[in-house]
């Protein structure tokens, strides 16, 4: 079976191994969102589709689920020292991504080209595709005005209130190649269990991109559990915006595209709500506590895609 699973940070990430544990690699294509990416002492950096890479690769920091493992923080620690930013953490194996990301930028690569040349350098032998070559920038919103995502996310650890999302870029943005034709020719899109506001709804409003996924079967991941989001703000976010963050709210928010939704056992009262909406359930243990555990959701997400 083909799969498409369209990824944000760690949480698609995780999801993101589990299936390229599960499945043949040549099946496996991930699509990320690069609406977080933004440019760092004249360096661009694309945290989700490195997080995806560098966990799908086995190099990924186990503590926070993004940058590297066994990372040392020489340079930014020295930024520091001479007054420089370091509220956003790269550490000194990451930066080697971002110099070297640049440079090839520079040279006219796009990001989608430099990420097929990443992953085979890392060996990642499934396909890993960044939406867009085009420069998209997710503004989130709030009543302190409007932020580059990161400076909402890291600098101002999501604190305050959001109203809104804006993806700068966006209408004239272009899915990059390969998308488009990974989608049609795949047996089912999977949307990880990521933010659905900032992860997966950019790679969905990428021009192209949402008409293509409607031809297939489709389904999603709850990244929230009894009310709670395991990691990052999307239960803040829902709640802010007036919605009440629950497996439903998941379902409502992608009830146009949607065949079917997993969401964890706990929140099993949910289903006859979720199935008024005419979109199948499946319940089971969604928490990724290890790599074992990511395989485990894989196989119980596939399972279900095959009775759907
Ligand atoms: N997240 C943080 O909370 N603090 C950081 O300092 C930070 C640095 C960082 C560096 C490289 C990278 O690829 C990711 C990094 N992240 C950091 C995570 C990142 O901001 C978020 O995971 C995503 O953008 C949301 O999906």
């Amino acid at each position: 079976m083909k799969i498409t699973a369209l990824a944000g940070g760690v949480g698609g990430a995780k999801f993101a191994q589990g299936l390229y544990r599960t499945i043949p690699k040549e099946d496996l294509t991930v699509i990320v969102n690069t609406g977080d990416d933004f440019e760092h002492f004249g360096l661009a950096v694309s945290p989700d589709v490195d997080t995806v890479c560098y966990t799908l690769a086995g190099l990924e920091n186990p503590e926070s689920g993004w940058g590297r493992a066994d990372e040392t923080w020489n340079a930014i620690s020295n930024v520091k020292v001479l007054g420089g930013p370091s509220w956003f953490q790269l550490g000194d194996r990451d930066l080697a991504t971002h110099l070297e990301r640049t440079r090839r930028l520079n040279l006219g690569y796009s990001l989608s080209e430099i990420t097929r040349d990443f992953c085979k350098a890392w060996r990642i032998d499934c396909r890993v595709i960044p939406m867009t070559d085009s420069r998209v920038r997710t503004t989130v919103l709030t009543d302190e005005g409007a932020l580059p995502f990161q400076e909402y996310f890291v600098r101002r650890h999501c604190e305050p209130r959001v109203t809104g999302f804006r993806f700068d870029g966006i209408h004239t943005a272009e899915p990059a190649p390969g998308v488009l034709e990974e989608i049609s020719s795949s047996d089912a899109i999977i949307l990880c269990p990521s933010n659905p506001w900032v992860s997966i709804d950019p790679i969905l409003s990428v021009p192209g991109i949402q008409p293509a996924v409607q031809n297939s079967r489709v389904v999603s991941i709850s990244p929230i559990i009894q009310g709670r989001a395991l990691k990052g703000p999307a239960a803040k976010m829902y709640k802010e915006l007036g919605i009440e963050p629950s497996a439903l709210a998941i379902a409502n928010h992608f009830r146009y595209i949607l065949t079917g939704i997993v969401f964890d056992s706990q929140d099993a009262h949910l289903k006859p709500h979720i199935e008024k909406l005419g979109i199948g359930t499946f319940t089971c243990n969604t928490i990724m506590e290890d790599s074992s555990g990511c395989a485990r959701l894989a196989r119980d997400v596939l399972h279900f895609i095959g009775s759907l």
